[in-house]
């Protein structure tokens, strides 16, 4: 059986908002997945929830709800948060399922009774809000913690720790080794530097029950439920395993209910996150998969953050973007264009409506659109919509790009992909122009040539609707209807020139992005 393209998202906290930021790293992992898809390899999209923790424990409390039923409710609205950018992904975890929760306690059990772990009091510092143990190289120059923690709190408190010491070395070998593990190079880097110039600190993997016994239980030791991150990172082998993926499966000992073994997707290709949750990726998760004896991911991609106007999104100031008001406002395809061909995976992004609006205009409606818009009506009017015959003088601009787009898609190199295939829409603007088919169409001599310039136009468009159907699939559908051809424009093998057949009739041309008063 051979190996599907595993990709994973970070599993959001449940309690937070869906934000812009939730919204890109979904998308970006989505039109990775498809242009897999697309690309001929059988791929595995995950994403979901991280369900547990004293701060959704207090939130339901807050609300006079059980914890679970208080997930249940907000699980409903994320799920239909996914189904608003028509994210592709083959199942949706929440951390509260028994399926991921046996696994975490099977992993547990194993890396007890092989001895990665001991029991130790701790004293000093607590953030409930970070729920996180903070030490004095916590504080600012002025003594005080960084207001992101919240509360900080004096606690003494007796939990599991495991061991990441005698794994430090065995990392940056990895790493050096491995050079492509973490992607972008500065953030590989960052790790290295890190690990380098720091000695880890053994990872405490434990809460006391009766201060938070919002978590799944540890199996040996009822006093204890398991720290959210050790819960929250297992989701991406949790799945495969109760799933019935063999490798999975066997390195978490586990047995699921079936082995399916036309199902191979450990060890993960890909696990997309943000730049701040680096340190679990990059040196806990590796950690806890040695320990473990699996083998370890292909990849970490981390994308950098968004910021709103050149600020901090916050809803205190009020300064955030909602993307499901801008989907119902622009739609879909014009969110999530912005997204991927404003901000490159790995710098920081600044969203700004004045450049949402521009982009919107420029490359959708009068670059995109417009093409689309005007080859297919031209067709329409000048030869009642049925295709000429073949004509080549557009072929090796479109060769040039496919091959383009192909390279870069199997590189992740959105971003790139975009302007590869832009160039490809403005060459074709052009091609109207300088041809001027409006005027060929005065003129009975220019009979032939008109049929020349409509073929090369509807057929650009036809491979404009494959090239786009990961990152735009609601429009790469729409070009496909209007051209009257059946199916989904999802296989990358059909943007070959010349297969819109002469003689075929097109459907209804329609402007594909409204142009709006903006
Ligand atoms: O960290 N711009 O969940 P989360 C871009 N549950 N990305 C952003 C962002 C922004 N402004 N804000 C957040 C968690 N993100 C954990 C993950 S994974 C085993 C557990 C990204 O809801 C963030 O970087 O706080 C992360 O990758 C994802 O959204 C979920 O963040």
């Amino acid at each position: 059986m051979s190996k599907r393209f595993y990709i994973t998202t970070a599993i959001d906290y449940v309690n937070g908002q869906p934000h812009l930021g939730h919204a890109y790293e979904k998308v970006v992992a989505d039109v990775i997945a498809r242009s897999r898809r697309s690309l001929g390899q059988e791929a595995f999209f995950l994403t979901g929830l991280d369900e547990h923790g004293q701060k959704v424990q207090q939130a339901a409390a807050s609300e006079g709800k059980e914890p679970q039923a208080y997930c249940d409710e907000l699980a409903a609205a994320w799920k239909s948060f996914a189904t608003k950018l028509q994210l592709t992904n083959d199942d949706f975890v929440r951390t509260t399922e028994k399926r991921h929760r046996e696994v975490v306690q099977a992993i547990l059990a194993k890396l007890h009774a092989e001895g990665h772990f001991y029991k130790d009091i701790y004293e000093g510092f607590y953030s409930t809000r970070e729920e996180t143990f903070l030490t004095e190289k916590d504080r600012r120059p002025d003594g005080t913690f960084d207001p992101a923690y919240g509360e900080v709190i004096k606690l003494k408190e007796e939990n599991y720790y495991f061991k990441l010491k005698p794994h430090q070395q065995w990392l940056i070998d990895y790493l050096e080794k491995n050079p492509s593990f973490v992607a972008p190079e500065y953030r590989r880097n960052e790790v290295l530097g890190f690990l380098k110039h720091n000695t880890l600190e053994d990872l405490c993997i434990t809460r006391p029950a009766n201060r938070l016994n919002w978590g799944i239980p540890v199996p040996f030791d009822p006093n204890y439920v398991t720290y959210v991150w050790f819960d929250a990172l297992v989701n991406y082998i949790s799945i495969p395993a109760a799933l019935g993926d063999v490798i999975a499966a066997k390195s978490v000992s586990y047995q699921p209910s079936t082995i399916n073994h036309e199902l191979s997707l450990w060890p993960a290709d890909l696990h997309v996150i943000g730049k701040d949750i680096l340190k679990f990726h990059a040196v806990y998760w590796p950690i806890m998969l040695k320990a473990m004896g699996a083998p370890l991911p292909k990849q970490i991609l981390v994308h950098g953050w968004w910021q709103k106007d050149g600020q901090k999104m916050s809803k205190t100031t009020g300064n955030v973007v909602d993307p499901v008001a801008i989907i119902d406002e622009w739609g879909l395809d014009a969110f999530r264009f912005y997204v991927l061909r404003e901000l490159d995976i790995g710098p920081d992004g600044n969203w700004t409506d004045t450049g949402f609006k521009g982009r919107y205009s420029s490359e959708l409606a009068n670059g995109l659109g417009n093409l689309v818009n005007r080859s297919l009506s031209m067709l329409k009017r000048y030869r009642n919509g049925v295709v000429p015959a073949v004509s080549n003088e557009l072929a090796t601009d479109a060769n040039r790009v496919i091959a383009e787009t192909r390279s870069l898609l199997e590189q992740n190199q959105l971003q790139a992909a975009l302007l590869a295939i832009w160039s490809l829409i403005t060459r074709a603007n052009q091609y109207v122009d300088h041809t001027a088919p409006f005027k060929l169409a005065k003129d009975p001599q220019q009979s032939t040539r008109l049929d020349e310039v409509l073929y090369n136009l509807a057929e650009v468009s036809r491979i404009l609707a494959v090239l786009l159907w990961p990152f735009l699939p609601t429009t790469a559908g729409k070009i496909y209807e209007q051209l009257g051809l059946t199916g989904t424009p999802d296989q990358f093998s059909a943007a070959k020139w010349g297969q819109l057949q002469a003689g075929h009739t097109i459907g209804s041309p329609a402007p594909l992005f409204p142009r709006k008063d903006i």
